[in-house]
């Protein structure tokens, strides 16, 4: 196989390894006719993970899939274990957005040991522990710490006042999004004096705890004029949480966030919500022509990235036909 001639030689090596490309330690995908997918989603509790599930499933029948699909609801450890009974049905390869960055390695050693070629898909694991080229075949995805800063460059321009009083609605706690959008936006945002960031705290991706934790952040500072939301549904949770204090989101409080919702792009257009950086769940069509070009032997880089759009006043009524 062309992966082994790669690893032939000292220097191509060198180059693969520095350019995180896929080698001979995954296991190989045969050409086949048809393939046993696997996709195993970590919950289905917001319009992102909807799409993403059915975007695998409407890439089914023209990719040759024979897909199976499971929902975790939340729980990493029922994500370990849908892996582990998919493994038993004997899937060709597996498809794993991991729901967190350290409990789902196992789910990855495991697909490995048992020969089955992995791609993570939209969210990654810690990369000290599980590599790409090694352990799983590559991420297929976009770059958080990239979607963070750009949401605080997007503020740092935008922003009227003097003094920016920011609160952050974290992600889910250990996820890849969640570390690197914080990084991101917290590091570009540290460079401007104008903004303070006085809390920082989880909301899980989830647009109902994005409200509560709002809520409970607004009592401890009234002062609050920006909110920065890993993603949109806690946005809008947040944006109701704002409007139940009788706050006007857009007017007096900032809100920039993460992902392009359809909810996300017409709170912009209703000039509640700043910006909204891309995150795309449209992954089966990528999915499906990352897996044939690793079947027919191409080196695939280990990380496959997505590139991402900015949605703004400037744009997002043309895009909200489009979004879900
Ligand atoms: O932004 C969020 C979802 O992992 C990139 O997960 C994904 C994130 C997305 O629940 O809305």
């Amino acid at each position: 196989m062309k992966r082994r001639i790669i690893l032939g030689t000292a220097l191509s090596a060198l180059v693969a390894f520095s350019a995180g490309i896929a080698t001979a330690d995954t296991p190989p995908l045969a050409q086949k006719e048809r393939y046993k997918v696997g996709f195993a989603q970590m919950e289905s509790n917001n319009p992102w993970r909807i799409a993403e599930t059915k975007s695998f499933h409407d890439t089914a029948e023209a990719c040759n899939w024979d897909l199976i699909a499971t929902d975790a609801a939340g729980s990493a450890a029922k994500q370990v274990a849908d892996v582990d009974s998919m493994i038993a049905q004997g899937i060709d390869v597996l498809f794993l957005p991991p729901r967190e960055e350290k409990p789902l390695i196992p789910a990855v050693m495991k697909a490995k040991a048992a020969g089955i070629p992995t791609f993570l898909v939209d969210r990654s694991v810690d990369p000290n522990v599980a590599k790409p080229g090694e352990h799983f075949v590559a991420f297929l995805g976009s770059d958080f710490i990239d979607q963070g800063k750009r949401a605080a460059e997007w503020l740092i321009e935008n922003f009227d006042g003097d003094a920016g009083v920011i609160v952050e609605l974290e992600g889910t706690t250990g996820s890849s999004p969640a570390n690197d959008r914080k990084k991101g936006f917290d590091d570009r945002i540290a460079e401007d004096d104008r903004f303070e960031i006085v809390a920082s705290q989880t909301g899980d991706f989830a647009r109902d705890l994005g409200r509560q934790v709002m809520e409970t952040l607004l009592q401890a500072h009234p002062d609050v004029n920006v909110v920065y939301a890993h993603n949109d549904e806690m946005a809008i949770g947040a944006i109701q949480a704002l409007e139940l204090a009788g706050r006007k989101p857009g007017v007096d409080v900032t809100i920039v966030s993460i992902d392009g919702t359809r909810d996300a792009l017409q709170a912009i257009i209703d000039g509640k919500m700043g910006v909204t950086v891309e995150s795309s769940p449209f992954f089966g069509p990528l999915a499906c022509e990352v897996m044939n070009k690793y079947a027919a032997g191409e080196e695939i880089p280990g990380w496959v990235q997505v590139k991402d759009r900015v949605f703004t006043q400037d744009n997002a009524a043309d895009h909200i036909d489009e979004a879900y």
